[in-house]
């Protein structure tokens, strides 16, 4: 099946708004020649499989990136900077999102982010239970809607070997022992009080998962390691419990 034997599709999905880094689907420019980035990587071909939230350009919360369900987590997007240029994030349903390109995270921003010069409300939409195929007869429901294929390597047959490529990381183990302990500590006061190297993947000295790492982190750590305080708590590829 080609792309031009899909009717009922425009380039943003249930509109003709293009570039939405929320509308994961070959239809959006974004992904048209590249394929949607799935697990770190360009070339999937597929239509959009989800209805994400819609993003409000005049208040974009860089934090939150954009909302998705689990089946979504390995979808990264792309979107276009101010001044030109795209720019790309993995795991764009559960990363923060610069925006603004700006390379800092803050919430809200406002900022065009689909290459065009306003600002706007992007839908999103998911594709398959909306395709109609050229060739069946018009009106029957049952010849013309189609339903989505299995994904080539669903989330359903996820192996380990992909879960650990996306979930490598403990939460607040800042130097990757696999233990969450005075060492992760003392990393983490060296990074916010002097200057220290930066946690990577960021998310490792997070432990409050608020998408910063501060003070806050410092005190939920000595709160659970000295205290039996709570976990630090999962987020982006620091997911393994
Ligand atoms: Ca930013
Ligand atoms: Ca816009
Ligand atoms: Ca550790
Ligand atoms: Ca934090």
């Amino acid at each position: 099946m080609s792309w031009d034997t899909i009717w009922g599709l425009q380039h943003g999905g249930g509109n003709g708004v293009n570039n939405k880094p929320n509308y994961l689907s070959v239809m959006n420019y974004l992904f048209q020649i590249k394929g949607l980035r799935y697990l770190e990587d360009d070339g999937r071909f597929d239509y959009s499989r989800f209805d994400l939230d819609d993003l409000t350009e005049s208040n974009l919360n860089e934090s939150e990136g954009l909302n998705g369900p689990v089946a979504s987590i390995f979808y990264g997007t792309r979107w276009c900077c101010i001044g030109g240029g795209n720019s790309v994030q993995n795991f764009a349903t559960v990363s923060s999102i610069d925006w603004n390109c700006n390379s800092s995270t803050e919430s809200p921003v406002s900022v065009s982010i689909n290459c065009d010069a306003s600002l706007g409300t992007l839908t999103s939409f998911n594709d398959w239970p909306n395709l109609v195929y050229d060739g069946g007869i018009i009106g029957d429901v049952s010849v013309n809607n189609i339903s989505a294929p299995a994904q080539l390597d669903t989330v359903e047959e996820m192996t380990w070997e992909i879960y650990q490529s996306f979930c490598h990381t403990k939460p607040g183990d800042w130097n990757g022992d696999s233990k969450v302990n005075l060492s992760d500590l003392i990393n983490q006061v060296n990074y916010v009080f002097k200057g220290g190297q930066k946690p990577s993947p960021f998310c490792r000295g997070d432990d409050n998962a608020d998408y910063k790492v501060n003070l806050k982190d410092i005190v939920y750590k000595v709160n659970h390691i000295f205290k039996g305080g709570p976990k630090p708590i999962p987020r982006g590829d620091c997911c393994l419990l």
